[in-house]
Parts: C-alpha cells; sequence; structure tokens
C-alpha cells in the first residue's frame, strides 16, 4: 500500500497503515462502537436508512480522491487519511522555524497540541449535531444530499482528531476521545467547548449562513494548524481542507439562491422596495432584511471562534511551531515575528481605534482579518444577484465589533456600523441588527420538504448544476 491508496479492506479505511499497528488499530476499533451510537442518536435524524449519494475519499491525491455512489449513512466508510507526506518539511515558524518537523509529539508542547486537537476534534461532531433536524425541512433533495455529505464528512474530521489523540498521546488521548463523544451541542451538563457550537441551527438559511461563515472559520483554523511544525496534525488537515472546499461551496451557492429568488420574485410581483416586509412576504420568499440580520448574527458569532484579538495563548502556539499563520509558507518575513506589530482595533477612551501591538500577541486578529477578506468575496457575488436585478439593497458584513461575547469587545454595545452606543439605544434596535422572532417564525413557516426529484421549496432558487455531472433532478437521495 503507498500513502496514496487507501487501505479499504479494514473496518476503518486507512492510510496510515493501521494494518501493521495492532495497538492503534485495537483503540479505534473500541472508539467505533461509540462512534455509531453517538451518530444513530445524534446525527442526522429520520433518514439513516436512505441511500444518499455521497462522496468517500478513496486517495489522497489531488485529482481523483473521491468516488460517489449511494450509501446508507450509517454504512459510510469513515476513514483516517493523511495528506501526502513533504519530503524535507521543515518547522515554517517560532523558535524552531527551520529544523525538520516533528513526527512525534514534541515533549514541552504536549499539552497545548492535545488542547488544539481536543478543541478542532469537539467542533466537528458538535456541527452534526447542531444540523441533525434539519433533513425533514429539506427545500430540495439535491439540498437534502449535500446536508448528509456534510455531516458525514465533518463525521469523518472527528476521525481525523481522534486518530491523532490515540496514536500520539496514549491513555490521556484516548480519554479525550471519548469525551468527544460525550459533550453535546446546548448541553447544559456537558457543552461544547465553543460558543458557536452550541447555538442551535433552526431553518436552512442558518444551515447556509453556517456553513458559509462558521465552516470558513474551520478553514482558517485548519490553514493555521496545516502549518503545524507536528507533521501528523499538519498533513491530517491538509487532506481535511479539501473536503472543507464543497462545504463552504453549500453555504456560498445556498445563500447566493436564497437572495436570487427573492430578487427573482420582487421583480415578478412588482415590489420595488425591499423593506415592505408584508409585501416582499405575501411572495413567499425571504426578504432581504432578514437575510441581513440573519448574515449580522452568523458572522458575529463565528468571528468569537478567534478568540481574543490579543492572546498569549496564540504568541506561545506560533512560537512552538505547532499553529502557524494563514499561508504562513508563502509569507515573506522572519517568521518569528519577534520584533514585529500588527493593527489591531480596540477600545481606546471610549472610542474604536487602530493601534499596533506586538504582532506576536496579535496572531488571533490576524487570522481574524485573513477570515474577513476571504468572507467578502462571495458577499459581492450575493449582491450582485441584486445589483442585476435593479434592486437598490446590499447585503454587508458588520462591523467587527458589532454583538461581540469574546474579546475586546464583549460586554460593550456598538452597531453593525461601527458607532458604539448606550445599551438602551442596542436594546431598541436590536430587532433591525438581529434576527428577531418575527423573522424566525416566518422562516420556519416555509421550511416545509420538498422531496420529489427536482422540485425545489419556492424561497430559494434551482442550482446552477448538479453534484459531479449529475442533472438537478437526480434522485440524490432515495427514501426508503
Ligand atoms: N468560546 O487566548 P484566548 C471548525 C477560551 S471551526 C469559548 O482568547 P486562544 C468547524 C480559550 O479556550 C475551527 N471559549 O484564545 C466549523 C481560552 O481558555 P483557557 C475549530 C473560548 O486560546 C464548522 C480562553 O478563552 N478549530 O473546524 O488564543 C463545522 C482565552 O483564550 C472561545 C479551532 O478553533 C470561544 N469562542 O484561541 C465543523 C482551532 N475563544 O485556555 C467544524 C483550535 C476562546 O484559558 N483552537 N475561548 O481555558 C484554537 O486555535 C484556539 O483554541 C482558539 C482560541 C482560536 C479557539
Amino acid at each position: 500500500m503507498t500513502a496514496e491508496n487507501v487501505d479499504y479492506d479494514l473496518l476503518i479505511p486507512n492510510n496510515v497503515g493501521l494494518a501493521e499497528d495492532p495497538k492503534l488499530r485495537r483503540a479505534l476499533e473500541q472508539w467505533h462502537p461509540g462512534y455509531i451510537d453517538w451518530w444513530m442518536s445524534m446525527g442526522p435524524e429520520g433518514f439513516q436508512m436512505a441511500d444518499v449519494w455521497l462522496r468517500t475519499a478513496i486517495s489522497v491525491e489531488k485529482e481523483g480522491w473521491a468516488k460517489f455512489d449511494y450509501v446508507k449513512m450509517p454504512e459510510y466508510r469513515w476513514g483516517i487519511l493523511l495528506a501526502p507526506e513533504v519530503e524535507g518539511r521543515t518547522i515554517p515558524c517560532g523558535e524552531h522555524v527551520g529544523e525538520p518537523v516533528w513526527t512525534e509529539v514534541p515533549g514541552p508542547y504536549r499539552a497545548m497540541l492535545r488542547r488544539l486537537i481536543v478543541i478542532q476534534g469537539d467542533t466537528e461532531p458538535a456541527s452534526v449535531e447542531q444540523q441533525r433536524h434539519l433533513g425533514s425541512t429539506a427545500p430540495s433533495i439535491y439540498d437534502m444530499r449535500n446536508l448528509f455529505q456534510v455531516n458525514v464528512e465533518e463525521g469523518r474530521h472527528l476521525w481525523a482528531m481522534v486518530y491523532l489523540l490515540q496514536k500520539y498521546f496514549g491513555r490521556d488521548g484516548r480519554e479525550e476521545a471519548q469525551e468527544l463523544l460525550q459533550r453535546q451541542s446546548g448541553s447544559d451538563e456537558k457543552p461544547r467547548m465553543l460558543g458557536a457550537f452550541n447555538e442551535s441551527t433552526p431553518d436552512w438559511l442558518s444551515f447556509f449562513m453556517f456553513t458559509y461563515f462558521t465552516d470558513r472559520d474551520g478553514k482558517m483554523q485548519l490553514e493555521a494548524l496545516a502549518q503545524s511544525g507536528f507533521d501528523p496534525l499538519s498533513r491530517t488537515c491538509r487532506f481535511m481542507l479539501a473536503e472543507e472546499a464543497h462545504h463552504m461551496f453549500v453555504g456560498y451557492t445556498g445563500v447566493k439562491r436564497i437572495v436570487e429568488r427573492t430578487a427573482q420574485a420582487m421583480v415578478e410581483g412588482g415590489v420595488d422596495d425591499p423593506y415592505d416586509i408584508d409585501a416582499v412576504r405575501r411572495l413567499g420568499v425571504i426578504d432581504l432584511p432578514a437575510i441581513q440580520r440573519k448574515t449580522n448574527l452568523h458572522f458575529s458569532l463565528t468571528l468569537d471562534l478567534f478568540g481574543s484579538e490579543e492572546s498569549t495563548n496564540a504568541a506561545n502556539f506560533f512560537n512552538a511551531g505547532i499553529k502557524g499563520r494563514f499561508h504562513e509558507d508563502r509569507l515573506e518575513d522572519d517568521h518569528r515575528l519577534v520584533d514585529d506589530t500588527y493593527p489591531v482595533t480596540k477600545l481606546v477612551d471610549g472610542e474604536l481605534r487602530q493601534v499596533e501591538v506586538p504582532a506576536l500577541n496579535a496572531l488571533n486578529a490576524r487570522l481574524r482579518d485573513d477570515f474577513i477578506d476571504d468572507c467578502q468575496g462571495g458577499i459581492s457575488r450575493w449582491n450582485n444577484e441584486l445589483s442585476a436585478r435593479g434592486i437598490d439593497f446590499l447585503i454587508e458584513l458588520p462591523n467587527v465589533a458589532f454583538n461581540r461575547n469574546i474579546g475586546e469587545f464583549a460586554g460593550i454595545s456598538v452597531s453593525p456600523d461601527g458607532r458604539l452606543v448606550a445599551e438602551g439605544e442596542f436594546e431598541a434596535k436590536k430587532g433591525k441588527w438581529l434576527p428577531t422572532s418575527d423573522d424566525q417564525a416566518y422562516i420556519e413557516s416555509l421550511m416545509q420538504p420538498q422531496l420529489e426529484p427536482g422540485e425545489f421549496a419556492g424561497w430559494i432558487a434551482h442550482p446552477a448544476r448538479g453534484i459531479q455531472g449529475k442533472p438537478t433532478d437526480f434522485e440524490y437521495v432515495k427514501l426508503p
């Protein structure tokens, strides 16, 4: 078996030589039943026996790594896949920059590494739990299939982190792997570790916003971990990124199709004013101000996932060489940052101002800035759907300080356009800025399933094309 090919003969498909590592194989096989129990009780509700046209990874080569076929989700071949080793790779940042990468856990950084892997691992099952009720309101079976594809791959990403814990962290790694199946999104007793992963995903607009914004935090964090000097983590994350691209495609095209449908309906129905909510809702589509409010919510929740703007944890991860910056290996500086500064927006004398701070402490802010840049492209294309039809409305990202619970802006009140406001004003205008119970009730009233191949709910446009060359009316999910 070469590193590029995946061994499908074992219960757990892999390209990590599991057949020759009985100890690890035993640990993973012992974890497997608990995972399946978790999937059956916390995974997609109501569709476990359906045949879903899913992609499964069969190689880690750039081309032709996946095959598509009908699979019942509990029979999906969750596996352990690492991107190929890069010969001569060196630690890309921090005090060990230029030294050969570690293939075993570096002793002094063991606790830090384990924590990063556990946090990453915790988000994967959390998102499956958050999305488990959505199948029953799918706007089409094309969309339903995309939801399930995202879900099984998040399950595989959990396997990816569990592999690292069990292979490299001994007993405490095995205990952490168990805990990953025990915490639960939204639970009072054992919640998931990061804030946004305990929020609900009550409707498909939220799902698409989540996959647009929050999966993109996943992308940025995986990009930063792909730069790790601990090579097994880097290789794992590099392969996860190949799968992650589809998740963001689902979010981007999902919101785009909703905006497109709203714009089409407004033109056809002769409604010019996007703020005439009653008129727009009479058309059976989602009004643009409600879409803006969902954008404000999901963007701000996701910004919290980057941690504090200034963080000694982040400086330590970087110095140790276990977490880099976005595209660290393409940046041209000394990769140590000891004498550098970085501009961070902060609250100074009652105003939001950019302040130069030591670059090492500003790594969370920097990754967050890279994330914001990455978000912008899709939003411009959503807006093109509006301008092309002469609709005078722009979907915009709110200011970084709006609605924050972690870091510099936690506990202060800032409007979406970046003005510091009194708490009273924030409360009074909250209904303009964040989704209201009325928005939620209306959106949920639209969430009626469309289960005939080729049929789409009236609030979302058809996709431009199907998946992997199949038509949009292909039977992506065969219901039992
Ligand atoms: N909620 O120095 P600070 C994904 C804690 S998404 C709750 O500011 P640090 C996916 C923090 O742990 C990507 N607690 O932060 C997407 C620390 O606690 P301790 C997931 C929070 O450590 C969609 C304290 O506050 N991967 O893959 O520099 C679907 C002070 O922390 C939060 C990662 O996040 C929060 N939001 O940075 C599926 C990568 N933020 O240590 C999947 C791994 C901070 O004082 N994680 N705290 O007890 C990391 O790199 C870092 O841990 C963080 C936080 C960026 C999350």
